[in-house]
C-alpha cells in the first residue's frame, strides 16, 4: 500500500466510506465486453455480412480490424491485459465459426460457437449472446419479426429459437447463465399509416420464440428498446413502452441502452422504476453524441449516474452491465480498453459515494447537507484508489497503457492488410 493510496483511504474514511470494501465489491462485478468493437460489427458469415438494415452505423476505417475469429480473440486477449475485474464476452450470432460455408441465420447451431466457448473457458470468462437481426437480405426492408411477410417472420422466429438453444448450451457448458439480448431494428423512416399492426406481429413472433422451453439457469432473455435509428427516424416497433410492457408481462429482462432515448434523456433515472416491475435489467452502456452514435464510453456524468443508480438501488445482482459502442476511427483496442475501464471506474466512484450520510441527511430533509456531501466528495482522490486497484490486478495505467497498446499495434495490427 503506497502513501498516495493511504492518504486517499483516510480522506474517504472521513465520510464514512471504506475504500477496501469498495475495491472488493468492484472486483467481483462482471462487465460484459462486446465482441463487435473489434471488427466494426462485421461478423464472420460467408459472404460477409455488411452492416446494414440495422438503423446502426459505424464510421471510420482505422486500419487493423480483426478479420477472423483468431484475430478477434487475439485482440480481445490484448485488451484484457489492461482491463481489471471480471470480464465477460458478449457475442453476436454473426460471429460464429462457419468454416467458410454459408450457414444461414436460421441454421446456426451450438457447434459454430464451440470455439468461443472453449476460449472463454480457457480465459475464465462468462458469455452473453445476441441474435443478429440486421445485416441480412431478409432484413433489407427494415422489418424482421414484425414484417408483414409471414415467410420473413418465420425465418427470423427460427433464428431467435436457434439462438436461445445455442445460448442455453453455452450456459450449460460454462456452468453459468448467459444473457441473450433481442434487439430488432424494425421501424420506418417516415410516418406510418399503421403503428399497431407491426407491434402486434412483433409481440406474436416473440411469443413464438419465447414459448420454446429453455432452462433459465443457463439462459435468460432480454429485449432492447429504442426510440429511433438511421432509416427508422419516425417509428421503431420495439419502442420503450412496447418492450417495457412486453418485459413486464412476460417477466423477462429489459435492456436499457444509453443511446436509445431522446438525446437529452438519460437512462439512470429509469433503472429504479424498471427494477420494480421486471426481474432483472441488462444495460448497454454507450455514449451517444447528438444521436445514438455509439461513441466509446468515458467516465462522463451520464455513465457515473448510471452506475450510481445500480449501486444505490442495491441492484448489483439484478443489473447485468454490458457495453455497446463501436468506433472504427481509432485503434479498436484503445476503444475497448478505454470504454471498459471507464465503466468500471464509474462503478468504483459510485461505490465510494458517501451514500449512508447522504441518505441520513435526505431523510431528515437536510438537503443542504446532502448537496454539500455530494459536492465535497466529488473531487476526492478517486484516481488514487483506481490506481491502487489496477496495481493489485496487475493492470497498467496511464502512459504505460498507451505504450503497451501501441506496441501491439506496431507488431500485430499494422500488419493486417
Ligand atoms: C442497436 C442496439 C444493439 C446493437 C448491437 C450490435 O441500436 O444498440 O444493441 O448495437 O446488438
Ligand atoms: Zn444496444
Amino acid at each position: 500500500m503506497n502513501n498516495t493510496y493511504r492518504n486517499a483511504k483516510e480522506q474517504y474514511a472521513k465520510f464514512g466510506v471504506d475504500t477496501e470494501k469498495a475495491i472488493e465489491i468492484l472486483d467481483a462485478i462482471p462487465l460484459s465486453m462486446h465482441c463487435w468493437q473489434g471488427d466494426d460489427v462485421g461478423g464472420f458469415e460467408t459472404p460477409d455480412a455488411i452492416l446494414s438494415g440495422g438503423g446502426i452505423q459505424t464510421t471510420g476505417n482505422y486500419p487493423g480490424k480483426a478479420r477472423n475469429p483468431q484475430e478477434l480473440r487475439a485482440d480481445i486477449e490484448e485488451a484484457i491485459k489492461y482491463i481489471p475485474g471480471k470480464t465477460r464476452l458478449n457475442l453476436h450470432a454473426i460471429y460464429g465459426e462457419f468454416g467458410g460455408k454459408k450457414v444461414d441465420r436460421n441454421e446456426i447451431e451450438y457447434k459454430h460457437f464451440k470455439g468461443w466457448v472453449d476460449w472463454c473457458k480457457a480465459n475464465n470468462m462468462g458469455m452473453d449472446f445476441n441474435p443478429t437481426y440486421f445485416s441480412h437480405p431478409k432484413a433489407a426492408d427494415g422489418f424482421t419479426l414484425s414484417s408483414p411477410d409471414k415467410g420473413i417472420r418465420d425465418f427470423w422466429i427460427e433464428h431467435g429459437i436457434a439462438c436461445r438453444k445455442i445460448a442455453e448450451k453455452i450456459g450449460k457448458e460454462l456452468g453459468a447463465t448467459v444473457i441473450t439480448n433481442f434487439w430488432m431494428p424494425d421501424g420506418m423512416k417516415d410516418f406510418p399509416a399503421d403503428r399497431l399492426a407491426p407491434r402486434e406481429r412483433m409481440a406474436d413472433s416473440l411469443d413464438k420464440i419465447m414459448k420454446v422451453k429453455i432452462n433459465k439457469k443457463y439462459d435468460r432473455d432480454a429485449v432492447e428498446c429504442k426510440l429511433f435509428g438511421i432509416g427508422s427516424e419516425s417509428y421503431v416497433v420495439g419502442s420503450h413502452e412496447f418492450f417495457m410492457g412486453y418485459a413486464v408481462k412476460n417477466q423477462m429482462l429489459l435492456t436499457l441502452d444509453s443511446g436509445h432515448f431522446h438525446p437529452t434523456e438519460q437512462i439512470a433515472d429509469k433503472i429504479s422504476s424498471c427494477l420494480m416491475f421486471v426481474p432483472e435489467l441488462l444495460l448497454h452502456v454507450s455514449r451517444g453524441v447528438r444521436w445514438d452514435s455509439d461513441h466509446v464510453v468515458i467516465s462522463d456524468d451520464a455513465t457515473k449516474a448510471i452506475m450510481q443508480e445500480v449501486v444505490r438501488c442495491g441492484a448489483i445482482d439484478r443489473v447485468h452491465i454490458g457495453m455497446d459502442f463501436f468506433d472504427a476511427s481509432i485503434n479498436r483496442i484503445f476503444a475497448w480498453v478505454v470504454g471498459m475501464r471507464a465503466a468500471r471506474k464509474c462503478l468504483l466512484a459510485a461505490l465510494l459515494d458517501p451514500v449512508k450520510k447522504m441518505r441520513e441527511a435526505e431523510d431528515a430533509f437536510d438537503f443542504g447537507s446532502r448537496l454539500t456531501l455530494m459536492e465535497e466528495t466529488s473531487n476526492l482522490p478517486l484516481a488514487d484508489v483506481w490506481s491502487e486497484y489496477c496495481n493489485r490486478a496487475s493492470k497498467p495505467c496511464g502512459i504505460k497503457l498507451i505504450e503497451g497498446i501501441k506496441k501491439y499495434e506496431a507488431k500485430v495490427l499494422s500488419k493486417r492488410a
